[in-house]
């Protein structure tokens, strides 16, 4: 059998992505609802535009998402059919703090997850939870510039504390920050960082990322300490950089780029910073506020495993004009790879490119992986009688699965489970889009909020359901 016994299979969302019911249960407002639909997503998750409020002319997606808040027990239900051994959830910070640096929790937001826990539980489920996923009170992104400020550390201390004492035997396994390297992306989407004009952006960023890691160091020492049970993990949005070449030069830029990801995980893996970025920050004349007491915070709080998303591989050159330029495709800029092909939103299809990715972590870190987002986003279409005959999905399942069980069976590399992004359909993170789908469950809602919001299996929930029950023998 290729994969190990009790390998968590499942699927993964984010509280901002499909709960809605923002403003009930006393919820706050967060830097997550107030992205909007539409051609200033991308300025505003840059950190490039300032919206820090609801403005008139825009839909904002995250308020309604698909109502998981009202939903959860149809939900969950769905994804014990399919037969999911863990569900990977966040939590929203604002529904806990409403403006995140209350004395005392909003019993309400505490309520509804352990509700969602327990019917995860009933079912004989797993939750697996993020405890950010991009999200920050609103309030916090007003008052102390987000991240950027140390105070941030400090009340998520106050956060976490509350969580690990609330749901302890109910929730073992955690992740402390989703894509922390997005910040490096979208800094306003990752980590609330509004750009000031003339700031040193990349100050702002390395602040941000420097806080958030000591922050999440802090949760593991506490998680161990409310529950020696308790398994933390830090979470990539991974994807190897190929070099355009085998000339040195391309191959020189692909493994800096790779630092430039891979620095979030050797400081959460090996407990301090790498060399080549200590002499990066020195050469830029960043300084990230580093304390002793972080230093010690860092070292002796590393992490239990590794999470990562995987999409797409990465491309790189030493001199990108020369071959064609740096194109956008997905978050992560790159030059184009002629050998692989691209989906609808030109995102990189490369299921090779996944067991190269898993082997470089597993490689660089020796500790057990988890794979806890993967998937194909893609226009789904509801035929007459009503079926999705979704198969594009399935083959694309199929291959990162196969890759996968690739390394594990012939490179042996140690991997707790695997949930796919969006099991049910949501929000899109990268465009607000509702139809750029990813789920199992279709769920009757467009771009712009209309529709039902009626679940119904597509034709990959079989699918799915049947590569769960035989531990991927029959994909
Ligand atoms: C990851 C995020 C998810 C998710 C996914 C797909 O970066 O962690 O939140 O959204 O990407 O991206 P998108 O929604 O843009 O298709």
């Amino acid at each position: 059998m290729p994969f190990p016994k009790g390998f968590l299979w499942g699927g993964a969302t984010a509280a901002n992505q499909c709960e809605g019911g923002y403003d009930e249960g006393g919820r706050g407002l967060a830097n997550v609802d107030v992205i909007p639909h539409g051609s200033e997503r991308n300025d505003v998750s840059r950190g490039l535009r300032r919206m820090l409020d609801f403005e008139p002319g825009y839909y904002y997606p995250a308020q309604t998402g698909i109502d998981f808040y009202h939903h959860y027990r149809e939900d969950i239900a769905l994804f014990a059919e399919m037969g999911f051994k863990v569900f990977r959830l966040s939590i929203a910070w604002s529904r806990i703090f409403p403006n995140g640096d209350e004395e005392e929790p909003n019993e309400a937001g505490l309520a509804f997850y352990e509700d969602v826990f327990r019917c995860c539980r009933e079912h004989g489920i797993e939750p697996l939870v993020t405890i950010t996923h991009f999200d920050c009170p609103i309030h916090l992104v007003k008052k102390y510039g987000a991240w950027r400020n140390r105070t941030l550390i400090e009340l998520y201390k106050r956060l976490v504390k509350v969580l690990f004492n609330r749901y302890r035997g109910l929730v073992r396994w955690w992740i402390t920050f989703n894509e922390m390297n997005m910040i490096l992306h979208r800094p306003f989407m990752g980590a609330g960082i509004v750009l000031e004009p003339g700031e040193n952006a990349r100050e702002a960023e390395y602040r941000a990322a420097h806080n958030e890691l000591v922050a999440s160091a802090w949760a593991t020492k506490i998680a161990h300490e409310v529950d020696p049970e308790n398994r933390v993990g830090c979470m990539l949005a991974a994807g190897s950089y190929y070099p355009y070449s085998c000339r040195p030069e391309d191959v020189r830029a692909a493994q800096v780029k790779n630092q430039e990801d891979l620095f979030f995980v050797d400081v959460q893996a090996r407990g301090r910073y790498p060399g080549y970025a200590l002499k990066m920050l020195e050469r830029e004349g960043i300084d990230v506020g580093m304390t002793a007491e972080d230093e010690r915070i860092l070292a002796e709080n590393t992490v239990d495993f590794i999470s990562f998303s995987y999409y797409s591989s990465r491309c790189t050159a030493g001199d990108p004009d020369s071959v064609g330029g740096v194109a956008e495709g997905n978050a992560f800029a790159g030059v184009e790879n002629p050998y692989v092909r691209t989906s609808d939103w030109g995102w990189v299809i490369d299921p090779l490119g996944f067991r190269i990715t898993i082997n470089d972590l597993w490689d660089r870190y020796q500790k057990p992986l988890f794979v806890v987002e993967n998937g194909l986003g893609a226009y789904d279409e509801v035929l007459p009688d009503g079926t999705i005959e979704d198969d594009y999905r399935i083959a694309y399942l199929r291959e990162h699965i196969e890759a996968m069980r690739d390394a594990i069976e012939q490179d042996g590399v140690e991997m707790l489970g695997y949930t796919t992004w969006g099991p049910i359909d949501l929000v899109s993170a990268g465009s607000g889009e509702m139809e750029k789908r990813y789920g199992f469950i279709y769920v009757d809602r467009d771009n712009l909020g209309n529709g039902t919001l009626e679940r119904r299996r597509k034709k990959s929930f079989y699918w799915y359901q049947q590569a769960i029950a035989t531990n991927g023998g029959d994909l």
